[in-house]
């Protein structure tokens, strides 16, 4: 009797960051991205589709747009659930992709857990976006990580000092309702650089960070600026002011790691992979990380780790031209046939024209839009 050859299919997207489609929200591949979706339902066996983190950029939508957009620290289920509201209106063609590839019963997604979507832990937003789906058993939500045959996949945040998500204590008491235990570093960047943000919503999406600050002085100071002032006001008033509330409480190991930062203006993360493989506790032959949002391989005798990148609208900074690159968006596509598997790493095409610095830092807005334009994306709020 001929053994029967068993295939499965596992596709791996990170950080696609949709957001609340304010100037906040950096997804815009709605399009590229549905596209890419659907076409997986020509494949005849399993696919299992793994979103791996930060799918969701619930960190920098706010929770209301009208009358102008608000950004709460204290986020509660109904908090969370007011953002994901957004997010489902920002960017339906995905979710309709997602339930059109669901109605293979054969299909399954993922959500990883990133430190964007950190509310994906509220068990109500959880059961809201299978709601949303319509779908209740092929939706899973497991955690960190995936694995299948010898295959890993991890967002990898826990791995980045600044946005580590404390698991001994995923929800704080604020008067007597639950909030979630964000870190630090994350309570502060909704408290005070979401109007920055507003104001110059472009400057984010281009790397490298600190070259790019020395090219524009004006933010450059204000991010500093900003950062010690809020750092300062956390260590000798905020836990005065607001003693009996848990999210402005100071955890003093970090402040030896952001003086540092701040004097070496380093602001990207932390070189995630390296840290990985010296904690090596998983010795899987392949293993996809994301929360770098750049392309990186690195490959030993035994395995390879592979960041494929977001799939946020992004750029890289010419020095010598000045020109900004937009970033290609790509996935892994990896086929496991009777337990063997075997990756691909898939660049999928989105045409987009380069855009100059210069160009970009007189109006910022304009070219929002620009960009947005291109992709085919309506944005929800223009103004
Ligand atoms: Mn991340």
């Amino acid at each position: 009797m001929a053994a029967e050859i068993k295939r499965k299919d596992v596709i791996i997207i990170g950080d696609i960051e949709m957001g609340g489609g304010t100037f906040t929200d950096d997804f815009i591949s709605d399009k590229a991205l549905s596209e890419l979706i659907l076409s997986l339902l020509k494949r005849s066996h399993p696919v299992d589709l793994v979103l791996n983190g930060d799918t969701f950029d619930f960190l920098k939508c706010p929770s209301r747009i009208h009358p102008e957009t608000f950004f709460p620290r204290h986020i509660t289920k109904e908090v969370s659930l007011a953002k994901l509201k957004l997010i489902y209106t920002a960017h339906l063609p995905v979710f309709k992709a997602f339930t059109t590839f669901l109605s293979k019963r054969k299909n399954h997604i993922y959500f990883i857990l990133g430190n964007h979507d950190h509310d994906l832990l509220q068990e109500e937003v959880q059961e809201e976006i299978k709601r949303l789906l319509g779908n209740h058993t092929q939706v899973h939500f497991p955690g960190l990580f995936y694995e299948e045959s010898g295959v890993y996949v991890e967002h990898g945040h826990q791995y980045d000092f600044l946005f580590q998500i404390n698991f001994e204590k995923l929800f704080l008491k604020h008067k007597g309702e639950s909030i979630l235990n964000f870190p630090f570093v994350s309570f502060g960047l909704i408290s005070a650089f979401m109007r920055m943000k507003e104001q110059y919503p472009f400057l984010e999406r281009i790397s490298p960070r600190p070259s790019l600050l020395t090219h524009h002085r004006v933010v450059a100071r204000k991010v500093n600026f900003k950062t010690i002032g809020y750092f300062l006001k956390s260590m000798v008033f905020y836990p005065f002011r607001f003693y009996s509330d848990p999210t402005y409480s100071f955890p003093t190991n970090l402040l030896r790691e952001l003086y540092h930062r701040i004097r070496t203006i380093h602001f990207d993360v932390d070189n995630i992979t390296t840290i990985f493989m010296k904690q090596n506790r998983i010795h899987n032959e392949i293993v996809i990380l994301g929360h770098l949002h750049e392309k990186r391989i690195a490959k030993s005798r035994k395995r390879i780790i592979i960041h494929p990148g977001s799939w946020r609208d992004e750029y890289d900074f010419q020095p010598k031209t000045r020109e900004l690159i937009p970033r290609s968006k790509r996935y892994v596509d990896i086929s496991i046939i009777n337990d063997k598997s075997e990756y691909k790493i898939v660049d999928y095409p989105v045409r987009r024209s380069i855009f100059h610095f210069d160009e970009v830092i007189k109006d910022e807005k304009k070219h929002i839009l620009l960009a947005a334009k291109e992709e085919g994306y309506k944005r929800l709020v223009v103004g």
